[in-house]
């Protein structure tokens, strides 16, 4: 069966899915937005964690369990801070979304949520944002056929009309 894609307007550290996303930065260590709010939902043994894991790359992910979160597990990306789109950002988003469903897949993830990687703190314009996150869940979808559930997880109304218009190819 085709997986669901859906939006969501939610705090994503509510949902009860496998894995949920991490919208990080480089040092993993907590910082502010969706970050923190799961780091303080899920405990201080999340950033115990995540000081084993030596860092993550701007358009890679790493895997963590999710404490106590209803998430089994978080899956850290790091996205690209906005410079105007020229400096590869959109490539490096796309990178995020294609890795953090290589690791859903690696570790028999059935239902995952990503916040919108980059729009907060890293300034990435949301239409952008979310055309780049949507295509390319889409086009990954043959490599990740254990997945039937991924929620785009926003956290305004604005945001959340913006998903549902790109879910719907408008
Ligand atoms: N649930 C779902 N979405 C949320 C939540 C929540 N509880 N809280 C915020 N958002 P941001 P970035 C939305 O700034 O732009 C951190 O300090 C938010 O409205 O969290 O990738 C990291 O440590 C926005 O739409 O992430 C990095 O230093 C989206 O999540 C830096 O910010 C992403 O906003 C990463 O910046």
């Amino acid at each position: 069966m085709p997986p669901t894609l859906r939006a969501v307007y939610a705090d994503i550290t509510t949902l009860n899915v496998d894995a949920i996303v991490n919208a990080a930065n480089e040092s993993l260590l907590p910082g502010g937005g969706v970050c923190g709010a799961i780091h303080r939902a899920a405990g201080p043994e999340l950033a115990q964690e995540c000081r084993m894991l030596g860092g993550c790359r701007t358009g890679d992910a790493k895997l963590t369990r999710g404490y106590r979160l209803p998430a089994r597990y978080v899956i850290h990306t790091v996205g690209p801070i906005w410079q105007g789109g020229g400096q590869g950002e959109a490539a490096l988003l796309a990178s995020c979304y294609r890795r953090c469903l290589e690791l859903a897949a690696a570790n028999h993830i059935t239902s995952l949520a990503f916040p919108s990687i980059s729009t907060g703190v890293y300034g990435y314009p949301i239409e952008e944002a979310a055309k780049i996150a949507v295509t390319t869940v889409r086009e990954s979808l043959a490599n990740v056929p254990m997945l039937h559930d991924i929620i785009f997880c926003c956290f305004s109304p604005h945001d959340l009309a913006v998903y549902r218009r790109t879910l719907a190819g408008e």
